[in-house]
């Protein structure tokens, strides 16, 4: 590293002291913390996310968001070239800067990292990093600490994309690096003409799906809310009404996590909406669900979560593939027998992996995180995955869009209109409406709806594909989360030692019954999951096992 590079690092990084005492680790989806100790950790990442630029010869993303946590919270996700999460194997580097108590130890870990990676300063291109954040007042400050950080890799560029959903900051960072249009405007367009070109080919006799047409969906008070207000004013053919825009506190009693973990309606709902086709964003609108209020107390609801959307989108995708490969011996541009697999967690309910093994799809299990998921949905042809949070996208190989191109430029010639031009051509579409970089509920809020016009389905019908074991999500708040180290997709805990024989002793209490505990990597709580075949069974084993985390490894109140 030349001298005029030190020089420059030494100059800014004493601006930014790290927090005393505490340790931050790049977690399930980047640093995560009250938004106070945060400073120094974004000064810290602008400077990664410039490192990765140089190393990679292509533009990086760096996203200011908390997410689902709490307003108070905040924190940072990386996105890299392709558009997808940082490579995991640069976390321990973002552990450790994060984390060095000086200037001196922070440069040396620089200059080290640098040359490891063999790291070149003086290119021909600088580096440039493309910065987002969500709507959290905090997220300003940071952003200005971002961009020192980022700035003090010599000729590094910082170009702030303003406010913005993390899904879209992680389009637009894959689209700069394709050559394309980068402004949000070209990423609507993306959307609606996709969109449109779903709805014009949807068939005439299954128009009428009997639900309300009207969508009624709640913004968290987040990004989203307000993005998709903006959006929908272009779109033809869907009619959205938005709530919680952005009025009310962030994530309060609202949002697709508040939705999907408390099973009910969040703040803004109630017995007016009952039977309304509605659906929840997430804080950063990376995640969906959807629901319809069921009852007039307690804000009760049916909830149709990820793993819902993931079945309505592998029945979608497989028939379009079955039509594309009828009549054997006649494929146009050879054949093409796509690989189609489905990715999920844990948390998967466990009616749905059932229900999605009989429908001859490959299921693959992997730890919560979607950089996870992402990258095993990215080993098949047509990759789908969802977390049952509501965060997921279906991913399509270049190879296999390759073929799907020139398949649909044959057929346009040879048979237009034809049932088989008409199933590539809306593959195509959800190739482009669907983000190809991350998990994107205003994406993912129009497949839905295309695909449940397409079928002639109500929200109910959807919700009718299987029916959810019951289950029950807790957090117990704990001394140190990292106590708990898990094994087997996170299924098995084993540490600390016994703890997974007490789990097993619960379980053997209730039929179906299944559960886990794993430390979450967001939020400080050790998460526990119960399933069963009722949901006072499933309610006791989540509640008998929160009681043994706590004992072992809380404050004992649980
Ligand atoms: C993030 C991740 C998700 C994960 C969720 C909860 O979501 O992107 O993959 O499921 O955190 O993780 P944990 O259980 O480790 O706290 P988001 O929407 O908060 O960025």
């Amino acid at each position: 590293m030349k001298e005029n590079q030190q020089s420059l690092l030494l100059q800014s990084i004493p601006r930014f002291p790290p927090p005393k005492g505490v340790k931050l680790s790049y977690g399930t989806a980047g640093f995560r913390a009250d938004a106070s100790l945060l400073e120094s950790t974004m000064f810290r990442v602008g400077i990664l996310a410039a490192l990765r630029s140089l190393k990679t010869g292509s533009v990086i993303g760096l996203m200011i968001t908390a997410s689902h946590n709490q307003v108070s919270d905040n924190g940072v996700k990386v996105a890299d070239p392709s558009g997808g999460m940082l490579t995991q194997n640069w976390e321990p580097f973002a552990d450790d800067i994060a984390n060095a108590p000086d200037p001196h130890s922070l440069l040396q870990l620089i200059i080290e990292f640098a040359k490891k990676e063999e790291i070149g300063f003086e290119g021909r291109q600088p580096a440039e990093v493309l910065l987002g954040r969500d709507t959290r007042p905090s997220g300003e400050a940071l952003l200005d600490a971002a961009k020192q950080g980022i700035t003090s890799v010599v000729g590094a560029i910082a170009t702030d994309m303003g406010v913005v959903t993390t899904p879209q900051l992680h389009w637009m960072v894959r689209a700069r690096n394709r050559g394309m249009e980068t402004s949000e405007s070209s990423y609507f367009h993306q959307l609606s003409s996709s969109f449109r070109c779903l709805m014009d080919l949807k068939p005439e006799e299954r128009k009428n799906n009997g639900d309300d047409d009207k969508l009624v969906v709640d913004g968290a008070d987040g990004v989203g809310g307000e993005k998709l207000q903006q959006f929908k004013k272009t779109l033809t053919g869907l009619c959205i009404e938005v709530r919680n825009q952005g009025d009310g506190m962030l994530n309060e009693g609202v949002g697709a996590d508040y939705v999907q973990k408390e099973k009910v309606a969040p703040r803004g709902f109630g017995p007016a909406d009952v039977g309304l086709r509605c659906a929840s964003l997430d804080g950063d609108a990376d995640r969906l669900v959807y629901f319809s209020v069921t009852s007039n107390e307690n804000n009760q609801i049916e909830l149709v979560d990820g793993d819902k959307i993931l079945s309505l989108f592998a029945l979608f995708i497989k028939e379009q593939l079955s039509i594309l490969n009828e009549g054997e011996g006649e494929k146009e541009n050879g054949s093409y027998q796509a690989h189609l697999g489905v990715v999920q967690t844990a948390y998967a309910n466990g009616a749905s992996t059932d229900y999605l093994k009989e429908m001859g799809l490959e299921v693959v299990l992997t730890l919560t995180g979607v950089k996870y998921l992402h990258e095993k949905a990215a080993e098949f042809d047509i990759g789908i995955y969802f977390e049952a949070n509501g965060h997921g996208t279906i991913l399509f190989s270049e190879a296999f869009l390759s073929w799907l191109e020139a398949t649909h430029k044959t057929l346009l010639s040879t048979s237009e209109g034809s049932a088989k031009q008409k199933a590539a051509s809306r593959l195509l579409a959800v190739s482009q409406l669907i983000n190809q970089a991350v998990g994107d509920a205003l994406s993912g809020v129009l497949l839905v709806e295309v695909i449940l016009q397409y079928m002639g389905w109500s929200v109910h019908r959807w919700n009718e594909l299987y029916h959810d074991l019951p289950s029950r999500q807790l957090k117990v708040k704990v001394v140190d989360r990292s106590a708990v180290v898990t094994t087997n997709a996170e299924t098995v805990a084993v540490r600390p030692i016994g703890i997974q024989e007490a789990i097993n002793a619960e379980i053997a209490k209730y039929p179906r019954g299944r559960c886990f505990i794993r430390p979450s990597g967001t939020e400080d709580v050790v998460r526990v999951y119960a399933e069963a075949t009722t949901q006072d069974a499933a309610d006791a084993l989540a509640s008998s096992v929160a009681r043994l985390v706590d004992q072992c490894l809380g404050s004992g109140t649980a």
